[in-house]
């Protein structure tokens, strides 16, 4: 098994890029006990234009936006922040792969008491294909609801992307993979649907294109985008809240997220939706998707940022 802490390369940690293998913490780092930190994932594509950052500075805003929901201070500033992810992506010597940067507060004190920690940043950079097989792009995914609830607004707020949130996506995720599906979609609280374990969720019905309101779910930014070039596309999209049985009904369905790019749904709970293979207009949003973040589209291209130059 790949072991992703033993690789050629460079992580940029705190202001300055360090070998990959050395980019290290304390077992005491207070982040590594209580979840307190937040983070973000990021793709790179090649274009055109060569390497290029999708949508950076609203991801580097939704890092500071989330920082600030924990109640914890980057101590660089946006511009910084986004040159480190171009910096650490140049340095790796990639044409396309996916970026994290994460804040993590430092090793000075234990528990739950402790305030004024360091809040610490690295970005590390790799190729991540998209961890579904390419051909779950064109067939879909079958997805089940999950047991688990998704976290109530006043629980643990779900518009910072916060490493704690991820043990609620975690564990339903390992229980839509042990009970043989390739996802799970969340309900919230209230019993409606919220989004997947690490992506947003879209219903198809008689060519209206719906998606759950931003209350419950991660504002994603390619739910953003997907939203956006829908309605270039002339589409019909309604932000609102959706049953679980909607999703069964559905025409299509898809789900959304960096790490997933735009995954068709076939199945949930073992319902087929609607013809059980990726829908036209499914199939419609993620061409125009990929030829958007491979820059091939003269459309926003102030959402592609060139990692060298410039
Ligand atoms: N909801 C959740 C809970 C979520 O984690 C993500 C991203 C999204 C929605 C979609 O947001 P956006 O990427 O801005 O469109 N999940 C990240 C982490 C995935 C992982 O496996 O790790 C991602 O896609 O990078």
């Amino acid at each position: 098994m790949e072991n992703l802490s033993d690789r050629d390369g460079w992580i940029w940690q705190n202001g300055k890029l360090v070998p990959w293998r050395e980019a290290k913490v304390h077992v005491l780092t207070h982040t590594l006990h209580y979840g307190v930190g937040v983070f973000e994932g990021v793709r790179a594509y090649d274009t055109p234009r060569g390497p290029c950052i999708f949508r950076l500075d609203e991801h580097t805003r939704r890092l500071f936006d989330s920082a600030h929901i924990l109640d914890l201070e980057i101590p660089f500033t946006p511009a910084e922040v986004s040159a480190a992810q171009r910096e650490v992506f140049a340095a790796n010597e990639l044409k396309e792969g996916y970026l994290r940067p994460m804040v993590y507060l430092g090793a000075e004190a234990m528990g739950l008491r402790a305030k004024g920690l360091s809040v610490n940043l690295v970005v590390a950079a790799w190729p991540w294909p998209n961890y579904m097989d390419p051909e779950s792009r064109e067939v879909g995914i079958r997805v089940r609801t999950s047991s688990y609830t998704r976290h109530h607004v006043n629980i643990t707020m779900c518009k910072a992307k916060s490493n704690g949130n991820y043990i609620n996506s975690i564990l339903a995720l390992h229980e839509a993979l042990d009970s043989g599906c390739d996802e799970a979609l969340m309900l919230d609280n209230e019993g409606y649907v919220s989004e997947g374990t690490g992506e947003n969720v879209f219903v198809v019905r008689d060519g209206v294109v719906h998606t759950p309101e931003l209350t419950s779910c991660l504002a994603g930014i390619t739910r953003d985008t997907v939203l956006t070039l829908a309605r270039d596309e002339g589409l019909t999209v309604e932000e609102r809240r959706i049953t679980r049985d909607e999703v069964y009904i559905a025409d299509e369905a898809f789900f959304t997220g960096t790490a997933a790019e735009v995954l068709p749904i076939r199945e949930l709970d073992g319902r087929r939706i609607g013809t059980g293979a990726r829908g036209p207009i499914t199939e419609r949003l993620q061409s125009v998707y990929f030829d958007q973040v491979r820059g091939q589209r003269n459309t926003y291209p102030e959402w592609l940022t060139p990692v060298g130059g410039g």
